[in-house]
């Protein structure tokens, strides 16, 4: 039975040092030291020694039991010290790393670009009027000069709501709204951003929804060399000093009379290259002086009042400005194209 206790702890000893991990040293724990376990069993069979044997056998089976209780605790203390040295290891930080670097956003090109002819014209004295993107077709179309029935209306096919309200095609109701605001007193000096809707196929240079900005001068005394003088310190803010414009003769049904403005190519200085097709010109928008029809819709006396008004298209400014070559990157907002107008 001696013999047996000793071979048991040695083996149990010897099992504790394999151990390497807690479950499995466990394991070593109940095989050895539980109910089921061979200590157990030797102390079960006790009762079969003689009285004077009983003792010693006590002694030596708790020195047993003892030496493998401590060989478990030490084991125990030694795996779980490699435990947390472990986890310390796998979850240690490296403070020299360079931190993730923090993604900018920046303003989308086309507000950018609206935001500089906003700037631009607030330089100049004008303030920034705004009104409803579902308008009366009377501020839309009849207060403009656009009867019902106006070849014109057909041209820029509409989204109309009920027979008398619809998408705006234009800011100009904006103007004409401002104008009526101002019960036949001038100086109206506005100018009008923002979302216009045509019924167009969507392609390269047309979009169902786009924006505009417009202006207005109404006052006594405004004539066609202010409107000039205006346009040509826009062109230039815009697209560079040494730039000049030129007016085409025109038609718009709220103008007259109306032109088509050009700027000289930015590109080649006036020479002719492929971004003005040749022409030394780039058309950059429509204008001309206030239809009678409109001042007086508005409340104001035609024979006292005249006035100058533009409209252009942010988009095309943008597309020219920058070089971009489909109008449907303004609204897809495809990151690769925003992040290139990153401010530095
Ligand atoms: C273009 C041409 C234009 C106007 C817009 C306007 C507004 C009022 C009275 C008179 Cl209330 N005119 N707006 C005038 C001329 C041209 O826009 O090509 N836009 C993209």
């Amino acid at each position: 039975m001696k013999e047996r206790l000793q071979q048991l702890q040695q083996e149990a000893l010897e099992k504790i040092e394999q151990a390497n991990d807690l479950k499995a040293l466990n394991d070593v724990r109940v095989a050895y030291l539980g109910k089921k376990g061979p200590i157990t069993e030797v102390l079960r069979g006790m009762g079969a020694l003689s009285p004077e044997e009983r003792p010693l056998m006590g002694a030596l089976v708790n020195d047993v039991r003892e030496a493998i209780q401590r060989a478990l605790e030490a084991k125990q203390a030694t795996l779980e010290q490699e435990e947390v040295e472990k986890k310390l290891a796998s979850e240690a930080i490296d403070v020299t790393l360079p931190g993730r670097p923090i993604r900018r956003g920046n303003h989308h090109p086309l507000t950018r670009v609206i935001e500089e002819i906003e700037d631009l014209f607030i330089g100049m004295g004008y303030t920034i009027a705004e009104g409803p993107e579902v308008e009366k077709d009377y501020y839309n179309f009849e207060a403009l000069n656009l009867p019902k029935g106006h070849p014109a209306r057909d041209m820029q096919d509409s989204f109309y709501i009920t027979e008398e309200i619809l998408l705006r095609t234009h800011t100009s109701p904006v103007q004409a709204r401002t104008m009526e605001k101002h019960q036949g007193r001038g100086p109206v000096k506005i100018i009008c951003p923002g979302k216009v809707y045509r019924r167009d196929n969507d392609d390269a240079t047309h979009s169902h929804q786009f924006t505009q900005i417009e202006g207005l001068v109404v006052d006594e005394n405004i004539r066609m060399s202010d409107l000039k003088g205006t346009l040509r310190e826009f062109a230039r803010k815009m697209f560079g000093e040494d730039r000049d414009i030129r007016f085409r003769p025109s038609f718009f049904p709220f103008t007259e009379p109306s032109v088509e403005v050009d700027v000289s190519c930015f590109n080649c200085g006036g020479h002719g290259c492929n971004v003005c097709k040749g022409t030394g010109w780039i058309e950059i928008l429509g204008a001309g002086m206030v239809h009678p029809n409109v001042l007086e819709m508005a409340g104001f006396d035609s024979k006292k009042y005249t006035g100058f008004a533009f409209g252009m298209g942010p988009e095309r400014i943008a597309m020219l400005k920058y070089g971009i070559d489909d109008i449907r990157h303004f609204y897809q907002n495809d990151v690769r194209f925003l992040q290139q107008f990153h401010r530095v």
